[in-house]
């Protein structure tokens, strides 16, 4: 809760900077670089709305990066860094830590970074490229529009290499795409990465392979050697041309996804592959094209309070020596485990929320007695009021995590 009210506290004052100097963009520099380039530890570059052809670079630096108000939508939809086809729109490259903070704004017309990987040489990160022990906070972004295309594409939206970890929170991430032979990760790849997504939306992201059909992976996202976290955040109408998963695609990997939604996703949902695992709690897998979820290759997942629902394909793909456990979770065709169950949730919507249940829903206080949800319907922003118990729900909008939806 305090580390909720800290970061609030944070986004909303761009102008009050507490500690260092403040940075106006274009009142005091003529571009955002140069006035990152004059910035010292602690100072804050704010950066007013309008159209900056440039792309930016942190340099390592702890300092703020922003613009006049972040959860202003209107703000931050306009004001806009393009890099206009030049290379990646923002790079963390230089040990930049979580006092490093871009926030507010729109990243577009970026097409990557060449980098020299381990499968050899590529393009990564449309938006941003993370590379080597960086940890930024990016919060409050529209990361739209970019596209990466050549050699080892990836990750169309941000692109995290060997080591990165930055926290991205509260950001759209949106039509971005990745061509080559092959692609990976139409809004976000990690290779040897640990990124942290909360509350992110990442939608009609694609990739598009141009020979090769078995080596494209993760219309959403994708990923090999990382450990990924995913809260409260909603992949939804990603697309992977031909094969593989629209939705995400591990490899070598494991990965924590809390309360999210995944849906519409062409392909699979979610494939694990190459000894990957994942945890899913509270989540909602639902209108995949094909499998809802996929773990191939003597991958593992877990699945707790879960409902992998409606899917083109089987609920839950196993092959090639995998492993599927799952425990108060509904699943269609049925699945092995205490507390599972195969019935229609009764999604409803209500206001900006999909897939909440329907009072009537079989879901409602069906989740691991021994878990609570957090947030108890009563509170008024809660759109779904309807008299519920204690004992977690099924889905999205349960257990620990629900409260982080009205983030
Ligand atoms: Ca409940």
């Amino acid at each position: 809760m305090k580390s909720r009210i800290l970061l609030a506290q944070l986004v909303v004052s761009p102008c009050v900077s507490a500690f260092g100097a403040d940075h106006h963009v274009p009142r005091d520099f003529g571009t955002i670089q140069e006035a990152i380039d004059a910035a010292n530890l602690g100072d804050w570059v704010i950066v007013h709305p309008g159209h900056y052809p440039e792309t930016i670079d942190l340099n390592g630096k702890a300092i703020v990066v922003t613009s006049t108000d972040p959860l202003d939508h209107a703000i931050v939809s306009s004001t806009v860094i393009d890099a206009n086809g030049t290379g990646s729109v923002v790079t963390f490259a230089s040990e930049e830590g979580p006092n490093t903070i871009l926030q507010g704004f729109r990243l577009t017309g970026g097409t990557g970074t060449a980098y020299d990987g381990d499968e050899g040489p590529g393009f990564g990160g449309g938006g941003i490229y993370c590379s080597g022990p960086v940890s930024p906070m990016i919060r409050s972004c529209i990361v739209s529009n970019n596209h990466v295309d050549g050699g080892w594409a990836r990750g169309g939206g941000i692109y995290c290499h060997e080591g990165a970890s930055p926290t991205v929170h509260g950001c759209l991430i949106r039509s971005n795409s990745v061509s080559g032979n092959p692609a990976a990760g139409g809004a976000t790849t990690s290779w040897e990465g640990s990124p942290t997504f909360e509350n992110v939306v990442m939608e009609d992201n694609w990739l598009i392979d141009t020979n090769l059909a078995d080596l494209t992976y993760g219309g959403a996202m994708s990923s090999t050697y990382s450990e990924v976290t995913v809260r409260n955040s909603i992949l939804r109408n990603n697309t992977a041309h031909v094969y593989r998963a629209g939705g995400v695609d591990c490899s070598f990997s494991s990965y924590l996804f809390e309360n999210c939604i995944l849906e519409g996703n062409s392909g699979h949902g979610i494939v694990l592959d190459n000894e990957s695992t994942a945890l899913l709690r509270n989540c909602v897998i639902t209108n995949s094209m094909s499998t809802g979820l996929t773990s191939v290759t003597g991958s593992f997942a877990t699945l707790l309070n879960t409902i992998v629902w409606n899917n083109g394909d089987v609920a839950i793909d196993v092959e090639y020596s995998s492993h599927v456990e799952a425990t108060y979770s509904n699943i269609a065709g049925g699945w092995p485990g205490s507390g599972n169950f195969e019935a229609d949730p009764v999604f409803t919507s209500l206001r900006r929320f999909d897939y909440l249940l329907d009072p009537d829903s079989p879901c409602v206080d069906s989740g691991d007695p021994s878990i609570d949800d957090a947030l108890s319907d009563w509170h008024p922003r809660w759109p779904a009021y309807y008299p519920n118990g204690r004992r977690s729900d099924v889905g999205a909008y349960g257990g620990p995590g629900n409260w982080d939806w009205l983030d």
